[in-house]
């Protein structure tokens, strides 16, 4: 089929060129546009890219998607890794984990289109469909390039907590990571060559020590990234790195307060969930309101009651909990969008309504939320999250009732759990 298109394209007998316009080598004129460029730019994202990937990773481990009411898909079609029971220590595993992963993503972002850029005459090749080998290489840098717009732009818009598309987030953004980490691999392989030869020519650092005066083209070749009619530069290869790598550090200033908090929380401007908000007990970040989870005062009035299921099964009420063992722990709300924020909690510890349930041995506790909808009214969690210390069914927060927006009467906090898991207007507790 491609041999057959191929064919039909030569019958229309274009210009060899192409037809006049980007598919022209002579079109693109960046004296800076290269393979040393180009291998450049791309070193300095593959680390990020790495670093992404693995607390990606690691965070998917921490949603312990193999746990009840955490699969992220039908059991039968998933293919997990790295699954293991996640720790509850050290308290901050899953804050930094996430605050790193967020930011990392954020800062490739220059570095991602500054690649994209360097590459896109490309992206025009002409023919563009010369021979099935090439048609196949095209074919894996839309994986690549695609892959990568994907998960980037997946990743933007979900710390911006803004969903305009109609699929799961987490099921789309780790099964993207591969696609996107399998073509990276591929491309890795493929252009080993092209990048040791560009180093080979002009030395790793050689191009840098020019200053705008001394800045010239790399040699035009056929099919290849330097151009062939080279404009006057405007800026040294350098300039552009400083510019690209400036671009990365500001992103990096708006962001990571966010996770680092203190004085740079004010700095996070870029977070939706970042700001500071007022000394008040409650006045830290909501994630969702209890207007938007639908969540009324009437379903958790006097007459709220939790549900506590194992070996027999016990309906407490706030003055019930109120009145067994309290524990205050420091500690961190997480949240997959890369926001943390760490507060003083109390309550009960999970352990011991364990104990009381007649389970003091539980492996697994299924939460489940009086909110009426959505996915996250309900999570399961593991034996390291039920048998922490200060793993707490929180009734207080900074000495005060929590707020109906902080999950009153009752929400789960437990240590290195990722936030959407510490289930907020708990119901029931199902010990197992
Ligand atoms: N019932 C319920 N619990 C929930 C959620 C929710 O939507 N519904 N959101 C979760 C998420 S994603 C996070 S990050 C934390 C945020 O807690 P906060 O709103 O108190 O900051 O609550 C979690 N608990
Ligand atoms: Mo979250």
């Amino acid at each position: 089929m491609v041999q057959r298109a191929a064919h039909a394209l030569r019958r229309l007998r274009l210009p060899p060129e192409g037809p006049p316009g980007p598919s022209r080598a002579a079109f693109w004129r960046s004296p800076l546009r290269g393979p040393w460029l180009t291998t450049t730019l791309g070193l300095l994202l593959l680390p990020l890219v790495i670093v992404v990937a693995v607390t990606g990773f690691v965070s998917h481990a921490a949603y312990q998607p193999d746990l009840g009411a955490n699969a992220i898909v039908d059991r039968a079609h998933d293919l997990q890794l790295l699954i293991f029971g996640w720790p509850s220590r050290p308290t901050w595993l899953y804050a930094a984990n996430q605050g790193v992963h967020v930011t990392v993503g954020f800062v490739a972002i220059p570095l991602l289109l500054a690649k994209l850029w360097s590459v896109i005459p490309r992206l025009f090749a002409w023919p563009p469909l010369r021979s099935p080998a090439q048609a196949l290489e095209r074919l894996s840098l839309l994986g690549l390039v695609g892959g990568a717009a994907f998960q980037f732009a997946t990743g933007v818009v979900n710390a911006q907590l803004y969903y305009p598309f109609h699929f799961n987030f987490v099921v789309a953004h780790y099964y993207g990571a591969w696609v996107f980490l399998a073509a990276l691999a591929v491309h890795l392989v493929v252009k080993l060559p092209v990048m040791r030869r560009a180093y080979r020519e002009h030395g790793a650092w050689r191009p840098l020590r020019d200053d705008l005066a001394r800045t010239r083209a790399e040699a035009y070749e056929p099919g290849g990234l330097a151009s062939p009619r080279p404009a006057a530069p405007t800026m040294s290869r350098r300039g552009l790195l400083a510019m690209v790598g400036g671009a990365a550090g500001a992103l990096a200033v708006v962001t990571a307060g966010q996770s680092i908090g203190g004085p740079l929380r004010r700095l996070a401007v870029l977070a939706p969930r970042g700001g500071a908000l007022g000394p008040g007990p409650n006045d830290f970040p909501i994630n969702k309101t209890a207007a938007a989870a639908r969540v009324t005062p009437a379903l958790v009035d006097a007459s709220w009651r939790l549900q506590v299921q194992g070996a027999r099964t016990l309906a407490l009420s706030r003055a019930d909990l109120l009145a067994l063992r309290q524990t205050s722990a420091e500690l961190p709300i997480a949240c997959v969008e890369g926001w943390s924020t760490t507060q003083r909690w109390s309550g009960v510890r999970l352990a011991d309504l364990a104990a009381l349930a007649g389970v003091p041995a539980a492996r697994m506790l299924h939460v489940a939320s009086v909110q009426p909808r959505g996915v996250l009214r309900r999570a399961t969690l593991g034996h390291a999250q039920i048998h922490d210390d200060e793993a707490l069914l929180a009734l207080r927060v900074n000495g005060a009732d929590l707020s109906l927006d902080h999950g009153y009467p009752a929400r789960i906090i437990v240590p290195a759990l990722p936030g959407v898991h510490c289930t907020k207007w708990v119901g029931t507790l199902e010990f197992l």
